[in-house]
């Protein structure tokens, strides 16, 4: 699969997976860093993870050189000038205009019966009900390239991703953006269908749309009205594999009930849309 392709497969469903895009020797290599960073540099990143922060702009860089983390700051170089982050700059440029390396980290989420994190999208002002910056463009997101380091499965450390959830997504954003319909909050599935369940929302995402995708939207996510979650949608995988993803398409990362659950990302931004 071409870069073109790959790009051309997230604009229509919003996410692309690639199983081993890294070999199994990497996968150790990196990991065996990140542990070994671990017991330096201890963050919280996403619920009770813990996690390194590599790099979110040069300032992080120059934080780890100047509290001494002198591996985590030449890991983080070695990061930003791999091989695979190369690759990933290629692909984002191809899909955001003016794209940027904006984040690395890594977490590891430990055993729990609660989801790693439940359905969201990434641009939904985390449901507030201001949001404190001004609205997002219909066009803001953030490309995520997310490197499984374990083996993951549903109710394991997955990832799940509803198929072209981004278009209807974005065209809520670009109703509010325009102020076509004032900004109402959501976050999570629920009640984001609630939002777009309303007749004047339905209407004008339809005209942004068209009625097949909004339909099939319903149709993807009927499994909420029995269950808070559905097997569905997830990407089992190998240690290695590596989904780049769309963060305005909902996702949501499984629960770990057997085994810790550790990633990497490598996450791209627009800076004309930021
Ligand atoms: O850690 C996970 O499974 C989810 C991560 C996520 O929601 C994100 O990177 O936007
Ligand atoms: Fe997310």
């Amino acid at each position: 699969m071409n870069i073109k392709q790959i790009t051309n497969e997230i604009s229509k469903n919003g996410f692309y997976y690639i199983p081993s895009y890294i070999s199994n020797k990497k996968v150790e290599v990196i990991n065996k860093q990140i542990k070994s960073n671990l017991t330096k540099f201890k963050t919280s990143t996403k619920g009770k993870a813990s996690g390194t922060e590599f790099f979110n702009g040069n300032r992080i860089l120059l934080n780890h050189l100047l509290n001494l983390r002198i591996n985590t700051f030449s890991l983080s170089l070695l990061l930003i000038n791999s091989k695979i982050n190369k690759n990933f700059k290629k692909i984002a440029k191809n899909l955001l205009s003016d794209s940027y390396l904006r984040r690395i980290d890594s977490y590891i989420s430990p055993v729990d019966k609660k989801p790693i994190i439940d359905w969201h999208n990434d641009t939904s002002y985390s449901g507030a009900e201001k949001p404190l910056k001004k609205l997002h463009h219909p066009n803001f997101y953030k490309l995520r390239f997310f490197l499984y380091l374990s083996d993951v499965k549903h109710k394991n450390g997955s990832l799940a991703l509803i198929p072209g959830s981004h278009k209807i997504v974005s065209a809520l954003t670009e109703i509010f953006y325009k102020n076509i319909l004032q900004y109402e909050p959501y976050w999570n599935l629920d009640s984001f269908k609630k939002v777009i369940s309303k007749n004047n929302f339905k209407n004008e995402i339809i005209k942004i749309v068209g009625e097949q995708n909004y339909v099939d939207f319903f149709k993807k996510i009927e499994f909420i009205q029995n269950s808070s979650d559905t097997n569905e949608y997830d990407i089992e995988s190998k240690a290695g594999g590596l989904v780049i993803f769309d963060d305005r398409v909902f996702h949501r990362g499984s629960s770990c009930l057997e085994t810790d659950r550790t990633v990497m990302r490598f996450i791209y931004a627009s800076k004309q849309f930021n």
